[in-house]
């Protein structure tokens, strides 16, 4: 059994391409080279002219079409039930941002990794924060794209115990090819216990739960450990050199710089940063927002 119940009739449908595909790439090839040896200028000096032949384009019509549509019919019929999402399935609501996944249980409580129960039914409610992003589960035969502003969704019933990849398979930014996780499936005892477990929102303080929720900490880490830019662990108050239309000057990282920093992340760079690697979240961190998250910087001076 596959892992999923998807696997079957992706396969199938990828055997019957497939093998299509090699019976033509031998047949080809060996008529090919056969016509090279037959009809070289040494055996066949005389070109010959032939024109019409009805039985053979009909013939050559009638049985690539036949082969299309098996394609298209296998493809279909593998197709076709992904769409078709059972009123009972348990939904989970997935987060793309840059550039990390994850996965929404009731009550919104937040999990890095998707677990699910094995045998259930699943539909994951695709969400994008950003850009456009993909989600994949390779063994589990799904892929669907997961756009801002659009409502897409797949789901699935996984039928092994196990832990399989997660990954994204739109290239959306620096950090794209770190964008994985995994799935757990995990039996209906367990799948409870995880959902108990799983830490309630509130638990962590509201700055950083802010960093989380719009993806900052995928490239300043809170640790003091350099991702893609600097950490925020002792930035609040540091003296900072930084490059301002092109001049280098000092500033101290206060709450006003802080916040120009978020809004406008090109205005002043920091000396030895790249400029245009961070979007303005001008719009989508809010004044209240940016008030906690300064909160939680002098929390980690
Ligand atoms: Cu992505």
């Amino acid at each position: 059994m596959g892992a999923s119940n998807f696997t079957e009739g992706v396969d199938l449908a990828f055997k019957v391409i497939f093998g299509i595909s090699l019976f033509f790439l031998v047949g080809i090839t060996t008529v090919m080279l056969y016509f090279v040896f037959r009809y070289s200028r040494k055996r066949h000096p005389k070109a010959v002219q032939i024109k019409d032949n009805n039985i053979l384009e009909i013939t050559w019509i009638t049985i690539p079409l036949i082969l299309v549509l098996l394609m298209f019919y296998y493809g279909y019929v593998a197709f076709r039930p992904m769409r078709d999402v059972p009123m009972d399935a348990i939904p989970i609501t997935v987060i793309g941002k840059m550039w990390v996944w994850s996965f929404e249980y009731e009550g919104g409580k937040l999990s890095p990794v998707l677990v699910v129960p094995i045998n259930k039914p699943v539909k994951l409610n695709l969400h994008s924060d950003d850009v456009i992003h993909s989600l994949y589960i390779p063994a589990f035969r799904i892929k669907e794209d997961v756009v801002p502003g659009k409502k897409n969704y797949m789901w699935f019933v996984a039928q092994q115990l196990g832990e399989y990849d997660v990954l994204c398979t739109v290239y959306c930014g620096l950090r794209h090819s770190y964008m994985e996780t995994k799935t757990k499936v995990v039996s209906e005892a367990e799948y409870a216990a995880f959902l108990k477990a799983l830490p309630e929102k509130t638990n962590e303080p509201e700055g950083l739960a802010i960093l989380k929720k719009n993806a900052c900490t995928g490239c300043h880490s809170i640790d003091g450990s350099k991702i893609v830019s600097a950490s925020f662990k002792g930035l609040y108050g540091r003296e900072e050199k930084v490059v301002t239309g092109g001049k280098e000057r000092s500033v101290t990282v206060d709450d006003a710089y802080i916040k120009s920093s978020v809004y406008d992340p090109d205005k002043d760079v920091v000396a030895g940063y790249q400029k245009g690697i961070m979007k303005p979240y001008k719009g989508i961190v809010t004044e209240d927002e940016m008030i906690k998250i300064i909160d939680y910087f002098k929390s980690i001076k």
